[in-house]
Formats: C-alpha cells, structure tokens, sequence
C-alpha cells in the first residue's frame, strides 16, 4: 500500500486514501451503527427524494461521440511525469457514449432501492470524509492516515449519510453520489443494462478534453479565464480553508458549471471519476495505442478529473492529463463515475 499512496516524485493525491491505509477496517465494523432511534436515514431521505423536483441531469443522459486518434496524456512541466502522465501519445477509441453528468445521488438510490445493493462503505462500515466536514464526535471516532490527516475514516458514512450519521443528502440528490467503491459503480452499470460499463481511461480522456488537443483543462488553458471559475475545486489555503470562491466547498449539483466541447459537465474538479482500467504508472508507454484497457491486473483501479479538494499548491489533479488511483473497495467523500457504453455496427 505505502508505494501506491506515495508515489516516487509526485505530490500526494488530493484522493480519499486506499482503505488499508488507515487500518480501521478492524474496527469500523462494530463501531458502523449508530445508537439513535431516529428512522434509518434511507426512509427519511426516500421520503424527501420524491418531492423533489426532477431534473434533466439525474436523467443518465448520454453523449454520443464518434471516436478516432487523439493525443492523449502530457508532457508539460505542470504534469506528473511519476503518475505516468507522459509521453504524450497518440491513441485511438472507437465510438462511444459516455454520460453527460457524473451519476447523482438520485440515479444512484433507485438502483439501491431496485436491488438493495448494499456498498463497500456500508459493508466494511466506514468511509472516508474531509476532517472539515465532520463533526467532533465523528472526528473523534475517526481515524486519520498519517500522510493525509485531513482525511477521516468515518463510521456509518455512506453515500445516504456523507457526512456520517446525522447527515444526509437531502438538499443534494442532484449532487454526484459518493463514497462508491469501484466495485459499487461497476454494479451500478451492470443493473442499469444496455452495455453500461465504467469508460476506459483513454475513453474518459477523450471524452473529457471535449475536442480540444492538449489543452490543460477541458476548457482551455486558462484556470479561470476571465476571471470565471469553470470548475468546483479548492481555494485558499490547502488543507486549512477552502474559501469557497467557484461556489461550493464540498460537491456541486452535477450540472454546475458549463459543459466541454462535448457536453461533459464537471470533468475537471467536484469528484473523481473511477474508470475501468487498472492502474500502471508505465504499462501505457509500451502498451496498445487503439482502444487501450489498461494492464491485465494491478492493485488500483484509475481514478480522473480531481475534485473539489484538489489545489494547485498540493495535488493540481484536475488538469485533463491528470491521474490516480485507488483500490477497488475504497471509497470516499470526493470519488463519484459517469458510464459510457461501446457503440456497436448496430447502434453506431
Ligand atoms: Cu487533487
């Protein structure tokens, strides 16, 4: 575990740390119920998710895009040469649709409700949680990663609860559902049918650079051009004080924001994206450059775009290169997916 969270040269993840690294697992299970005689959290948040208005965001909506060679990864000096950003190379996909919006809470619960899938972060009783967010009682009973100490391994923080018990999503089912494991998206898509799939990491680049080639961000290459913040991450003093300025200090409605050259919304910050592939920081550099999957096994699964914890002074994972990694049955305050599905002959 040490190497994947400490990469050689580059600077830590912004990314919830793997779920061995806080050595909880143990304990968390016993300490996940919380003793209260409230109705259980899913009830009141059904109850409140059917007044809800609906929006075309939470509709799983598809962006259908024709494919071909693009120049993927980078080579800039802003880049992590260490997370295997590099060489820039051309690489082929074949057509594809990908989700506009990443997959929101409300997406989310009617598969819960469907089939009564229960998460890893339910399972194993705890996920992971900006210290920022968490009451002092949870901190309490939380335990920290000594490398990444800002994150909380909270009991009973589920993607119901985000916050751990007490909290809840009322206000934001249109808001990426979180602390998902890869595992619990890749379920997600195989109950949703039709070919749904996590995208592979060349899909998800592709898709995410909205058309443009090699530039930083999925808009350009400008942070804020203008002046204007085009995507929910950190300002101010990382990991003191997020000052809020683009809006939001933990995630934002999937919509928020414009749109890439393809429609994508929120590529660059709000959460990180799970994608297919196992993680390599080099398989790519000799590996196939048409449709590319990823190494045959690894111990982390890809993970792209940043989040709303990512800050140029730390991470900087929010750049359209950018990547990282977590293992499958981690989870997180800030770890979310979007699906895409191959386009056969048939459906192209
Ligand atoms: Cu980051």
């Amino acid at each position: 575990m040490g190497e994947i969270l400490q990469p050689r040269q580059a600077p830590g993840s912004c990314c919830a740390p793997g779920r061995a690294a806080s050595g909880t697992s143990e304990t968390a299970g016993t300490a996940a119920a919380p003793a209260s005689g409230e109705a259980p959290a899913a009830a009141r948040s059904e109850a409140a998710r059917g007044e809800a208005a609906w929006s075309e965001a939470e509709s799983g909506r598809m962006v259908r895009l024709p494919g071909g060679s693009f120049l993927m990864g980078t080579d800039e000096a802003a880049g992590f040469p260490d997370d295997g950003e590099g060489p820039v190379r051309e690489v082929w996909v074949d057509p594809f649709e990908i989700d506009a919006y990443a997959v929101s809470s409300r997406r989310f619960a009617a598969f819960v409700e469907d089939t009564g899938y229960v998460t890893d972060a339910e399972r194993f009783g705890w996920s992971y949680v900006y210290a920022g967010f968490v009451t002092a009682e949870h901190r309490k009973r939380s335990r920290r990663p000594a490398d990444t100490p800002w994150w909380c391994g909270v009991p009973g923080a589920t993607w119901r609860e985000p916050e751990g018990p007490g909290s809840g999503i009322d206000d934001r089912w249109d808001h990426p559902v979180v602390h998902v494991s890869w595992a619990d998206a890749a379920a997600f898509c195989e109950w949703a049918g039709g070919g749904l799939r996590l995208p592979t990491e060349a899909e998800w680049e592709y898709a995410a650079r909205g058309g443009l080639s090699q530039a930083r961000y999925p808009w350009g290459d400008e942070l804020t051009p203008g002046g204007e913040h085009r995507c929910n991450i950190w300002q101010g003093r990382f990991p003191f004080k997020n000052t809020g300025e683009d809006g939001y200090l933990g995630t934002a409605p999937v919509d928020a924001f414009e749109p890439n050259g393809f429609g994508l919304y929120n590529v660059a910050g709000n959460v990180w994206e799970w994608c297919a592939d196992w993680f390599s920081p080099d398989w790519h550099v000799t590996g196939p450059r048409r449709n590319p999957a990823g190494p045959p096994r690894g111990e982390a699964r890809v993970i792209r775009g940043g989040s709303y914890m990512c800050h140029e002074s730390y991470c900087n994972r929010y750049r359209v290169a950018a990547r990282s990694r977590n293992t499958p049955d981690s989870s997180g305050g800030n770890m979310g997916f979007r699906c895409a599905r191959s386009l056969t002959p048939a459906t192209r």
